[in-house]
């Protein structure tokens, strides 16, 4: 598996840990943390039709993430990370779409203006990468990573499967009738973007709403570089 680091206007990213590359903030409107193809290719950040970032795949099949040079960089030994033009690491997921959307012009409104909104929006994000993806589909794909024994194993993707349901479940509500999360595209929806595609290859249904969604944000032009580059 690989996962990418990319870079922007001054930083790095690859597996990402991404180091972004002074050309100055993402232009397009998209910021898609690709981590439903985390394993594969992890451009963080797709950009507009200058990437501002240059993807850099850690191969986690390989460790490469357990490796004296990816671990100075980040020693969570975890991807994504991205590495700004000053020399300042940035890792988890959350924590760095917030810095690229603050990198973002502001008419992009990546990042929502009022309080109230701000704080939904980190909600959101939490609600798909803490529960959805590290309680939920992280126990569904790779069980083996906590326990050897396979009646463990089944026992914890039946956990996981029973948080991503009622997980999906919140999220579709939160959705509703709107096009995006927060009504406009915005960063709580990167993360959508790759925790959703995780549903179908674990067999996990998608309501009409959220696969609809996910349809929406693959037709994003970055979604569509990103596939054509896979
Ligand atoms: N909470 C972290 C999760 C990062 C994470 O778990 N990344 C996985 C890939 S999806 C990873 O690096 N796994 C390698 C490992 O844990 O050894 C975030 O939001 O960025």
């Amino acid at each position: 598996m690989s996962s990418g680091a990319g870079s922007a206007g001054s930083a790095r990213v690859s597996g990402a840990h991404a180091q972004q590359a002074g050309k100055g903030p993402p232009q397009d409107d998209d910021i898609v943390p690709h981590a439903g193809e985390l394993f594969r290719r992890h451009p963080l950040v797709a950009g507009g039709s200058r990437p501002p970032y240059t993807i850099t795949p850690v191969n986690l099949k390989a460790q490469d993430h357990k490796k004296p040079e990816f671990l100075r960089i980040n020693p969570k030994g975890k991807v994504p990370a991205l590495v700004t033009e000053r020399g300042d690491v940035l890792t988890e997921f959350p924590a760095i779409c917030y810095w690229l959307a603050n990198m973002a012009p502001a008419e992009r409104k990546l990042w929502p203006d009022t309080l109230i909104e701000q704080t939904h929006t980190l909600s959101t994000l939490d609600l798909i990468v803490a529960t959805l993806h590290m309680r939920g589909f992280t126990l569904v794909r790779v069980p083996q990573r906590f326990h050897s024994d396979p009646g463990a194993q089944e026992a914890l993707s039946a956990f996981g499967r029973s948080e991503v349901t009622a997980g999906l479940d919140v999220l579709d509500r939160i959705l509703g009738e709107q096009d995006y999360l927060a009504g406009n595209f915005g960063i709580a929806d990167c993360a959508a973007f790759y925790c959703l595609a995780w549903a179908e290859p674990t067999g996990i249904a998608l309501s009409p709403r959220l696969a609809a969604y996910l349809h929406r944000l693959r037709a994003r032009p970055a979604a569509q570089r990103i596939r054509a580059s896979a």
